[in-house]
């Protein structure tokens, strides 16, 4: 019995380290411009559907968290962004991984973001971010996020 308890209990740590070695980097870009954050409202999945985002998502294998940004950035809304660092802490995404987020400029001025595969666009000032109807890993930035728009 007792060889058979342990037993269970390796496989249980071997399934452990391999969930933590599946975890996936999902990369966010927090744009600010003339003291404006820039967020986007989900279209997919049903349960996310309606609900406001930072730009962003999965680092591919061989990519690089800045690659991926831009990469995300470019697909999602036909701008280039300049990634400048990290904001706030990384956030679980249950069944996922983690939600990492970077800051990014946009620098040209003119350029507008269009919601290629989401259901809209928009800038908000930090006044009106926490009123939105947030993906719940996003929220938790909120604070971190009302604080970049206040100082750009
Ligand atoms: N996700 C949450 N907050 C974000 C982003 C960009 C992504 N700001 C979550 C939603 C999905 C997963 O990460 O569960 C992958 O994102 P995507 O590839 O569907 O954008
Ligand atoms: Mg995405």
């Amino acid at each position: 019995l007792v060889l058979r308890l342990l037993a269970a209990h390796r496989t249980q740590v071997e399934l452990r380290s391999l969930e933590l070695a599946a975890a996936k980097i999902v990369v966010a870009a927090a744009v600010v411009r003339e003291g404006k954050l820039l967020v986007q409202q989900r279209s997919y999945p049903m349960s996310l559907a309606g609900k406001w985002e930072l730009p962003g998502g999965r680092v591919e294998p061989g990519e690089t968290e800045v690659e991926a940004l831009v990469r995300e950035c470019h697909e999602e809304m036909g701008v280039v962004v300049r990634p400048l660092g990290r904001l706030g802490p990384d956030i679980p995404l249950p069944g996922v991984g983690l939600l990492r987020t970077h800051t990014a400029w946009l620098d040209a001025a003119d350029v507008q973001p269009r919601a290629v595969e989401h259901r809209a666009v928009r800038w908000v000032a930090a006044a009106h971010l926490a009123g939105l109807d947030w993906v719940a890993a996003d929220r938790v930035l909120v604070p971190a996020l009302v604080a970049l728009t206040e100082q750009v």
